[in-house]
């Protein structure tokens, strides 16, 4: 199979055994708060304490945290894959970053970066935010929200994205439910261009249907071993 165009997706499910809290799990409330109602413009514009609150604690619990043998699996490919290859993420957290991975894109943003609503710009953001904070750029005080995609916003990069979709011979799933769209969707159009599609997870997705082939288990054991696998059947060298 001629297989050199590759892309991944990833979701919470990747970052687990890092010891960051999936969404959908036992543990997937937060505080009482399913992650659809703090995850929301509406949200915001409702209680900003509470929603910064949400992040400032995943922000913090971020930094106690180091990627995990998926993350550095996945970067090791990034960095030896002679053909295209997009990691896609759902993640926030910046694990796959700090393990090495560079051809990547973070489609519902970062919990490391703020935004400010009176000027618009981006920026890093370390510590803890809150309904205080100034902005780097415009010095404004109390617009600065997470550079987070919330529900009913649109994700980051996406033409990016389909373009990759549509060029891929091989579409990889890893750790995530397969319950939010447009990632879960992401499957149908790489089966519709004729792409191989892989999932790796700790049990069977709602998208499961849409894959060739499902290999259920950890992350931190399957993705190194899939990696493996690939990087010793390197793409074949027949026409693009
Ligand atoms: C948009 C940032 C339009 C926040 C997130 C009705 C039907 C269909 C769709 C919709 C609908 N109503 C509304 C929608 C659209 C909506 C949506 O899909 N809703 C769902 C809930 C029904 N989508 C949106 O709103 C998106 N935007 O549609 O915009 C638009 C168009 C034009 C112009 C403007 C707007 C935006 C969605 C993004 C929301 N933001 N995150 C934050 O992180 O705080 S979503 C959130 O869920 C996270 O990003 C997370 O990554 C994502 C998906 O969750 P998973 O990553 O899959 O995590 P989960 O816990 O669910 O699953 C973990 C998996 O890992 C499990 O399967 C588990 O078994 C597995 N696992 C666990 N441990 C391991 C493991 N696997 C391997 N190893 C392990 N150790």
């Amino acid at each position: 199979m001629d297989m050199r165009n590759i892309v991944m997706l990833t979701g919470a499910g990747v970052s687990a055994e890092s010891g960051l809290a999936t969404f959908r799990g036992p543990d997937g409330l937060w505080e009482g708060h399913r992650v659809e109602d703090v995850a929301t413009p509406e949200a915001f514009a409702r209680d900003p304490a509470l929603v910064h609150a949400f992040y400032d604690a995943r922000r913090e619990k971020l930094g106690t945290v180091e990627p995990n043998a998926a993350h550095l699996a996945l970067a090791r490919l990034d960095a030896e894959w002679p053909g295209e290859l997009l990691l896609v993420t759902q993640n926030v957290d910046d694990l796959h970053e700090r393990a090495g991975s560079t051809r990547l894109v973070h489609m519902h943003g970062e919990l490391k970066k703020g935004w400010c609503l009176r000027c618009n710009e981006r920026f890093p953001w370390a510590g803890p935010m809150g309904t205080g904070a100034e902005c780097p750029s415009c010095g404004t005080v109390g617009l600065v929200r997470p550079d987070i995609v919330w529900f009913d916003e649109m994700p980051y990069e996406m033409e990016r994205i389909e373009d990759a979709l549509r060029r891929c011979d091989l579409f990889v799933s890893i750790g995530t439910s397969g319950a939010v769209y447009p990632a879960a969707g992401f499957v149908q159009t790489a089966r519709y261009v004729g792409a191989e599609a892989l999932e790796m997870n700790l049990e069977p997705s709602l998208a499961s249907v849409f894959f060739n082939q499902s290999r259920v288990g950890r992350a931190s054991e399957l993705v190194p071993q899939w990696v493996e696998e690939v990087l010793a059947s390197p793409p074949c060298k027949g026409g693009d």
